[in-house]
């Protein structure tokens, strides 16, 4: 059996990154129809499938698509997923629209396929989240997370091809000696570090630091659990890092850890340090698996404690792969 696709949001980064991904795993396309603004619509782009024509997404008549892929924003998703879903149209919504809303599943496949249930209403997490949430489900599966704390040094495809391109160019002006602008970003990206991704929130967390904290809970199941984080956004190009603390129920060992993470799907154990070997944004480019690594023994919380650093490509797990893998399961 094969299937009807569309991709809304096509001209994206993510939007690309999906038909890429949808070919490189086989996905079963019958048809695949590529949709964008009104304003890219008659123009004309080359995918694995052959050239493909991008439509109007704001005419796109769901009644002729089995999946829809939503990535263009929050306010068109919750404007257009009920009319795709009453037309009987599954779609993976990559945006923060229905995310946080109890009767959508959140969903990582590796972890809650369950959840999807009957819903033809799937949220993609955000991608910070989806890269640590593998690891972390895996030692909370076996050891039990008490305390959860999270670091992130965050890429800019974070902010779609617009972030990437302006990293590229403010480097470019700042090397020569050129006035440097900034307008995807609060401050100049090139040579610094921004501590701000996403809108402040009343507690002074900014709204992406809170995301990692509401969907790791949804995902996982556990409400309450105890997981803070802190977002920072850094001159690389397409791979989120994250430095990860957590405090377990039972003793742990980095030994134990490393055995675990070595054997589950969708982790690449890069934790090699007599070599220097461990996750870095070049090595994790383009990767499907997250890497995990400088696995050790957290100094404040003993053996009860664990202290690991992950890369994973945010255009990939972090959207464009995840989304794909749960149409996968549908
Ligand atoms: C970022 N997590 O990195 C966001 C993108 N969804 O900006």
């Amino acid at each position: 059996m094969s299937y009807k696709i569309g991709i809304m949001g096509a001209t994206g980064a993510v939007g690309r990154e999906i038909v890429e991904v949808l070919h490189d795993r086989n996905f079963p396309v019958e048809s695949l129809r590529l949709y964008a603004s009104e304003r890219s619509a008659g123009k004309t782009i080359e995918t694995p499938f052959g050239e493909i024509t991008i439509e109007n997404a704001g005419s796109a008549d769901y009644s002729q698509l089995d999946i829809a892929f939503f990535a263009i924003s929050g306010g068109w998703s919750k404007e257009n997923a009920k009319k795709a879903t009453d037309a009987g149209c599954y779609v993976v919504d990559n945006s923060s629209a229905f995310r946080y809303d109890d009767e959508v599943p959140l969903v990582v496949p590796e972890i809650n396929t369950d959840a999807i249930g009957d819903s033809k209403l799937i949220a993609n997490p955000n991608c910070t989240t989806a890269i640590a949430a593998i690891p972390l489900y895996n030692l909370h599966k076996e050891y039990g997370l008490k305390k959860v704390i999270i670091s992130t040094y965050q890429a800019t495809s974070g902010a779609g091809a617009a972030g990437m391109s302006e990293l590229t160019e403010e480097t470019r002006n700042y090397l020569e000696g050129k006035e440097v602008k900034n307008e995807v970003f609060a401050h100049p990206i090139a040579f610094n570090t921004i501590p701000h991704i996403d809108s402040f929130q009343d507690n002074d967390y900014t709204r992406e630091e809170m995301k990692v904290v509401w969907e790791t809970r949804k995902i996982f199941g556990e409400p309450d659990m105890a997981i803070s984080c802190t977002c920072v956004r850094i001159p690389t190009m397409r791979v989120h890092g994250e430095s990860i603390v957590i405090e377990t129920e039972k003793a742990i060992s980095p030994g134990d850890a490393k055995k675990l993470l070595g054997e589950i799907e969708g982790v690449e154990l890069k934790d090699d340090i007599e070599n220097n070997v461990y996750p870095m944004p070049l090595t994790a480019t383009k990767k499907y698996d997250v890497e995990v690594g400088r696995i050790r023994q957290n100094l404040v919380f003993g053996d009860h404690g664990l202290e690991f650093f992950v890369c994973g490509d945010q255009i990939l797990k972090g959207a464009a792969l995840n989304a794909v893998q749960i149409a996968e399961k549908l």
